[in-house]
């Protein structure tokens, strides 16, 4: 009798370790490609601007048609990107490294243009750029709030910085506020809260310029469980939330735990927010509550890596893929000084409510690759953004050498 129930008890294991087994390795193979054959589909009128290199985020202010970018330069990103463990903060810090910047960039006219930083506190290092919201001010749509991740280095005592090897970065939370059609960020506040703003990712702010989500992508800023959570996953990723109505002394909070999660953002019309999870490659939605608290809904299985994410109009999701994961390591292994790196598989994912057929059997979502390419004309995407009205898609990377915008 003891001797079957062990036999139970162990066949229940297996079961429960294969299902952990299909769920992580399993579905994290198909998930970043190996074996997938990557061709090109979709518009090809498109056009590239290198003027505009590495741009992390893009975020498109609708009303104008005017693309907002998180942009940074090759060389930057390959020595500063610390969700990736790229740490060497005196090769990005060294005086003669370009600076990261934000950027407008309007298609009715090609004008792109560099915002200029003004207000911020004299002891400020350089902007580090990673996720960005731009938001329309609720009290007047004129004014625009921008929320950005910022990677700062830690400052040494002695002056010069501390070993981000060992550190991490000093990762914060800045707020700016601009004007439409403005060349300038105006400083506003800076969230920062060390043991809550971990690993920040992506942002989504709020229309009062007071609050701001984020995705914390990995529970520790380096060091052995940031490298096992980047590849084994075992830490949780998280979503914060940073308020001006909070304590000064505790001014973010946790707000939800999920896995793998990479980009947020939110239906224009209602208070549903999405975040992608990204190397099981799916979205989850999640509702806003009257205290700020998100309530998890549908997990919609997306097939692929997802990365950031962006709602159009419409209310239709888009998302960046990089559909052949195993092109990644081949473009980060170039020397640090580098202005080249290889071709990145990219598309761009549409993700929208299933109105056909298949809505009978429960797929409640439909996914569409709108846009795929094998890196020539997208090279490493990890943000799409569409303007419905204009027919426009707008396709950025990390490690991008352009902005690629396309009629369809
Ligand atoms: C950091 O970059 C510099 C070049 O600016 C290089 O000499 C140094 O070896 C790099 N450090 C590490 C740890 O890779
Ligand atoms: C980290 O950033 C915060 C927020 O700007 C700043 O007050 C603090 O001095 C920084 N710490 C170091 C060691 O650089
Ligand atoms: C970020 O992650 C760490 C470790 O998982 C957690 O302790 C912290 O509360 C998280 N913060 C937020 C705001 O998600
Ligand atoms: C919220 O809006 C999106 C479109 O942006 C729609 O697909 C979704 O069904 C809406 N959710 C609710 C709960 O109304
Ligand atoms: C970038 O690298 C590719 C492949 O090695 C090469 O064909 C191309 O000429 C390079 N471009 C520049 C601008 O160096
Ligand atoms: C805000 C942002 O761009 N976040 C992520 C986009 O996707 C890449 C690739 O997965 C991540 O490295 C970024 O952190």
């Amino acid at each position: 009798m003891a001797g079957r129930t062990i036999l139970t008890v162990l066949a229940v294991l297996v079961a429960l370790l294969g299902g952990v087994y299909q769920l992580r390795y399993k579905d994290l193979v198909s998930v970043v490609g190996f074996g997938r054959v990557i061709e090109n589909a979709g518009s090809r009128d498109c056009k590239t601007i290198p003027e505009l290199q590495a741009c992390e985020k893009i975020t498109l202010h609708q009303p104008s048609g005017v693309l907002y970018l998180a942009c940074s330069s090759i060389p930057n990103r390959l020595a500063w990107t610390p969700p990736l463990m790229a740490l060497n903060a005196s090769a990005r810090f060294a005086p003669t490294a370009e600076d990261d910047y934000i950027a407008t960039y309007d298609p009715a006219s090609s004008r792109v243009a560099r915002l200029k930083l003004t207000n911020l506190p004299a002891d400020t290092p350089p902007l580090s750029v990673h996720g960005m919201d731009v938001v329309p001010s609720a009290t007047n749509p004129k004014d625009l709030w921008v929320y950005l991740v910022n990677h700062r280095p830690f400052l040494a005592s002695g002056g010069g910085y501390e070993d981000a090897e060992k550190t991490g970065a000093n990762s914060t939370i800045e707020v700016f506020k601009s004007k439409v059609g403005g060349t300038t960020l105006e400083w506003v506040r800076t969230f920062h809260a060390p043991g809550i703003i971990i690993s920040p990712n992506d942002v989504l702010g709020l229309p009062d310029g007071n609050g701001v989500y984020f995705t914390n992508d990995s529970g520790a800023k380096t060091g052995l469980a940031k490298h096992f959570s980047l590849l084994l996953r075992l830490t949780v990723s998280s979503i914060g939330l940073c308020s001006s109505s909070l304590p000064a002394s505790a001014p973010c909070k946790l707000v939800s735990s999920l896995p793998d999660l990479n980009g947020i953002a939110a239906s224009p019309t209602n208070n549903t927010i999405y975040v992608s999870n990204t190397f099981r490659g799916t979205i989850t939605t999640l509702e806003r509550q009257a205290d700020d608290s998100l309530v998890m809904g549908d997990i919609i299985p997306v097939g692929q890596m997802i990365d950031n994410l962006s709602v159009d109009e419409a209310g239709h999701i888009w998302g960046g893929s990089l559909p052949y994961l195993p092109s990644l390591p081949s473009a980060y292994n170039v020397p640090i000084d580098s202005q080249n790196t290889s071709t990145i598989p990219s598309a761009a994912l549409r993700i929208t409510l299933n109105t056909g057929p298949g809505s009978y059997y429960g797929e409640k979502y439909k996914v569409e690759q709108v846009l795929v390419d094998t890196g020539e004309l997208v090279n490493g995407c990890t943000s799409a953004a569409y303007d419905v009205s204009r027919g426009r898609l707008f396709m950025h990377g990390l490690i991008a050498p352009w902005l690629t915008v396309c009629k369809i």
